[in-house]
């Protein structure tokens, strides 16, 4: 069975990051790596945490098509393996970032999963015409917004990743039924005294509710 989990490394301390990631490499499709870790220690981070695995840099790139492609060439040349995006930026702030990628995989955010995303969420369908016209690989829309979750599957075969799960109460059978490919898990893994369990007890409900 495929990978489902993606861990995300929102730690401080590098040591803790790179220790994580070593001891879920073989488990894990993939580690996402937000401002905080890059803040708390360098962009080469990127590079050292792909030695444990694939990486996508959750940067939620949303600005001037020009500023985009810079950000965009940097995580490549650093070494990640994909690229999270906002989309509401317009087509040619998001097309910046598909041809700045040049094989990165690019995940276009149309829905979030906190609190007072109804302004993006509410626009999810115009923001996926655009995002799938622009060519990405995949979006990410929210484990703990079923509705949302659900209306998105509807229009895309295009791999969605999805964030929400435990500490934003999003529950990980539900989001596998309702169309996630791939759950992004942080603090329920991280904060755990045992990732190891916790991500393989998160696999093996994704491949049961892929199973049912
Ligand atoms: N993230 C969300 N919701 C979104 C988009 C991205 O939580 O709609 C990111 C957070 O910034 C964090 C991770 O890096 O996904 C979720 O972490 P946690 O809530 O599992 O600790």
């Amino acid at each position: 069975m495929d990978k489902r989990i993606i861990v995300a490394l929102d730690v401080k301390e590098k040591k803790k990051a790179i220790d994580i990631a070593e001891s879920l490499s073989d488990i894990v499709f993939a580690f996402k790596i937000n401002w905080p870790l890059v803040l708390y220690s360098s962009p080469e981070v990127i590079g050292e945490i792909s030695q444990y695995g694939k990486v996508i840099c959750d940067f939620k790139v949303a600005d001037i098509p020009y500023t985009n492609s810079l950000i965009t060439e940097r995580v490549r040349d650093l070494g990640a393996w994909g690229i999270i995006s906002h989309s509401f930026l317009g087509e040619e702030s998001l097309k910046s970032v598909v041809n700045a990628a040049k094989g990165m995989h690019v995940f276009s955010v149309v829905a979030m999963s906190h609190p007072g995303s109804d302004m993006i969420n509410s626009n999810a369908m115009q923001l996926m015409k655009l995002s799938i016209e622009c060519g990405v690989y995949g979006f990410v829309a929210p484990a703990n917004k079923i509705d949302d979750l659900r209306m998105i599957r509807s229009a895309t075969d295009r791999v969605i990743i999805s964030p929400g799960i435990g500490a934003q109460g999003g529950d990980p059978y539900t989001a596998v039924l309702n169309g996630s490919d791939y759950l992004i898990v942080g603090r329920s893994v991280y904060e755990s005294d045992k990732p190891e369990l916790e991500v393989s007890k998160l696999q093996q409900t994704a491949e049961r509710a892929i199973e049912d």
